[in-house]
């Protein structure tokens, strides 16, 4: 392999180029290529060093592929020393995104030029670790704790400026990267500037009360999360201990952590994000055309797709069934990004561009006839579908993609409502679509490789997370969460309550539980969902009738402020309501269920082992290409916590045997609901994991 770190000269100058595409990370040949660097320069003549990267940025971490595997010398926490401790001054100049190990580099070497534009940060905590190689230590001997402490447990990335006024860097630069440094590097010649090392700084003061404040939001904001804290705590000792001892209690800490169940699954949350988005079978399939898409119905969902278009620079024609609906979905999508203004998102008068050029509004299908994509987002009927499509048909032009944002229905009937089923696919947003991640991307039986591409570039330019689904009654999210939620259900007739399910599964980390979700969406569509599928209901099926009653009573959740809880001022989040308990005993009365008591334990259990095995099934009949994407659906279209990594990730963490015992321990009650997936059954045969299935 080639050193990915080259040593040059010139006059007085050495210079130091880390090259190891596509971010630089610093992998072990980097490592190495940088001790052996620096040895090079402090037997050279050469005065001075100037370190940068080449491409894009400089160093943006440690690389994360390594995580996990035996370490490999030499580890970057040396490194940093062996730099620091280079008897010549070194500057470092950090362009594009210096992150984690990046940033800890820039930090031991002697003084550090920013590009304009460029940003810093420490985000390991976002992997479940702490900064490794000094961050915790240093940082803090040059911004003080609070600042550091800020920078570090939230991970974000700190613009040029502002790291040049918290004296993280010493100057900022509008050069290329190289110019920057040499010129720099001249001027500490032509002063006679020496080395001046962070680590010798004095230690910062010592600033209890702020970060006992800032230590219980962070525990608040990152609720199950150990990183936040520890990397918090190991900030704090910045100010008590030498730097050796405080470096030392950094790494334990760090080894620690490495160690941990939660960097596990946070690492794969990092890779799995990215992997979605590429299908091994789209590898070199070029998409089509993206520009214009046409969105067909202005509702929540159309208008929400409309504004997650115009904010990425798409052009946007909507189609409403008439006049009075046109300005009613103008004044929604007015309204959204009204709001992105407020938020700081958007500038006033790009808003009213957008408005002005980027969206037309339109009553008549044919002005349809230019966009690229069209979205289709009107009623959830099969009826009303084939007819749009229908329609479309007739006048988009030849090759446009046609996309529905059905959430359950068949896409291979719809494509087959018209004459170019080829160029038809599921686009299934997430409500409120310019603001959730998830895009489920269904191909159906005929979708052609470009068309499916096209999906996914889609969502690229809508900086989403895209995920590809078969045709299967919810795809996967929502055949998935069908399942889980008819556990909790059978659970609420066996003796739990709506409450205690709700707080079992948030103090497992899941955003909300699901009555506290379906209180948010609305009853209505989970009774819509119940009385469609009534009809194939098998006989087996155990059903209760108690939240059918909710919605019969008018209490359709949140917009009512009843439904599974009660809101009102004394209890905006919902609070329990004894009407819905005596409705639930009258229901196991009717059902002659004897209640039993649940632990929050067995009831984490249980609702996990049933997502686990639907998750398992829809990868066995490939609704899912891979484990990793069910998992990518969950975290970003479910709450499901990141740091838990996914359920599939999950249940490789708990043990597929000891899934399948829950499961078989429950399928004593109910054969029915707890009929194993083969495909947990045939990995624990054969003593493998999920993650066997995820490829390279
Ligand atoms: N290691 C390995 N691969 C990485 C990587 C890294 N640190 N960062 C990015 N990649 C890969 C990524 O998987 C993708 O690969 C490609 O680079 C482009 O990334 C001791 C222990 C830098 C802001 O957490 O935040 O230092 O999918 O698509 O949108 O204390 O990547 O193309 O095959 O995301 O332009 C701390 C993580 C590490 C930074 C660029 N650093 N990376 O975003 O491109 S821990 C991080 C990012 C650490 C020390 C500790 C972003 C980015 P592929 P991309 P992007």
């Amino acid at each position: 392999m080639t050193n990915p770190v080259s040593y040059e000269t010139q006059g007085e100058i050495a210079v130091i180029r880390i090259d190891n595409p596509p971010v630089n990370a610093a992998g072990q040949a980097v490592r190495a290529g940088l001790v052996a660097a620096f040895d090079r320069f402090s037997k050279a003549p050469q005065k001075v060093a100037v370190l940068y990267g080449a491409g894009r940025t400089f160093v943006a971490g440690a690389d994360i592929s390594e995580f996990g595997k035996p370490p490999l010398e030499p580890k970057l926490a040396d490194v940093v020393t062996h730099i620091e401790a280079t008897e010549k001054p070194i500057v470092c100049v950090m362009h594009g995104t210096t992150l984690g190990g990046g940033l800890e580099i820039a930090l031991s070497c002697h003084y550090r030029v920013m590009l304009r534009g460029a940003r810093l940060g420490l985000p390991e905590v976002l992997l479940g670790i702490l900064p490794g190689a000094g961050g915790t230590q240093r940082l803090p001997r040059l911004t003080g704790l609070l600042a550091a402490a800020e920078i570090i447990t939230s991970a974000r990335q700190v613009p040029a400026e502002e790291a040049m006024e918290l004296g993280i860097i010493d100057a900022l630069s509008d050069a290329e990267p190289l110019v920057a440094g040499l010129n720099f590097a001249t001027e500490l010649l032509v002063r006679g500037l020496g080395v001046r090392r962070v680590g010798e700084l004095p230690a910062p003061k010592p600033d209890a009360e702020a970060l006992a404040a800032l230590k219980a939001k962070v525990a608040k904001a990152n609720p199950g999360q150990i990183a936040q804290v520890t990397a918090l705590e190991s900030v704090e000792r910045a100010a008590t201990l030498p730097l050796a001892q405080g470096l030392a209690e950094e790494r334990r800490q760090f080894l620690e952590l490495h160690n941990t169940p939660q960097r596990a699954a946070l690492v794969h949350a990092f890779f799995g994000e990215r992997k979605v988005a590429q299908l091994p079978e789209l590898k070199g399939v070029q998409p089509r055309k993206l520009a214009h898409v046409g969105v067909i119905g202005g509702g929540t969902m159309g208008g929400g797709i409309a504004v997650a278009s115009l904010l990425n620079k798409l052009t946007v024609t909507l189609i409403e069934r008439d006049q009075p609906a046109a300005d009613k979905a103008r004044a929604g999508i007015e309204k959204m990004l009204g709001d992105s203004v407020k938020r700081g998102k958007l500038s006033a008068g790009k808003r009213d561009a957008l408005l002005k050029d980027a969206l037309t509004i339109a009553t008549d299908y044919a002005a349809l006839s230019g966009a690229d994509v069209i979205i289709e987002a009107v009623f959830e009927s099969m009826d009303v579908k084939k007819e749009v499509f229908a329609n479309i048909d007739r006048v988009a032009k030849p090759g446009a993609v046609l996309a529905t944002n059905t959430s359950y229905l068949d896409v291979n009937e719809i494509a087959a409502a018209t004459s170019r089923p080829a160029d038809v696919l599921g686009l299934h947003f997430f409500s409120p679509a310019h603001v959730m991640k998830l895009l489920e991307i269904v191909e159906a039986d005929k979708t052609a490789p470009e068309v499916l591409a096209t999906g996914f570039a889609l969502a690229k330019a809508l900086k989403k997370v895209p995920v590809r689904a078969g045709v299967c009654d919810g795809f996967i999210g929502n055949r998935i969460l069908k399942t889980y939620r008819t556990a909790a259900d059978h659970m609420v007739l066996d003796g739990a309550s709506p409450f205690q399910i709700d707080r079992a599964l948030t103090g497992f980390g899941l955003a909300m539980g699901p009555y506290a979700v379906a209180d948010l969406a609305g009853i209505d569509i989970g009774y819509m969902t119940r009385q469609r599928l009534l009809p194939s209901k098998d006989p087996r099926e155990r059903w209760g009738e108690w939240a059918d009653k909710l919605y019969e009573l008018g209490r359709l959740g949140r917009k009512t402020g009843r439904g599974y809880y009660i809101y009102d001022d004394q209890s905006p989040r919902g609070r329990p309501d004894p009407e819905v308990d005596a409705m639930i005993a009258e229901e196991r009365a009717r059902l002659g269920i004897t209640p039993r008591s649940f632990t929050d334990e067995e009831i984490v259990e249980r609702y996990m082992a049933a997502m686990i095995n639907e998750s398992a099934r829809v990868v066995g009949e490939g609704i899912a290409a891979r484990p990793l994407d069910v998992d990518m659906t969950l975290l970003f279209g479910y709450g499901f916590p990141r740091w838990r990594g996914g359920p599939l990730h999950y249940a490789d963490e708990t043990g597929l045997d000891k899934v399948l015992a829950t499961i078989r321990t429950a399928a004593q009650e109910d054969p029915y609901f707890w009929q194993p997936a083969p495909l947990l059954e045939q990995l624990v045969a054969e003593g493998r994991l999920f993650a066997s299935l995820n490829g390279e």
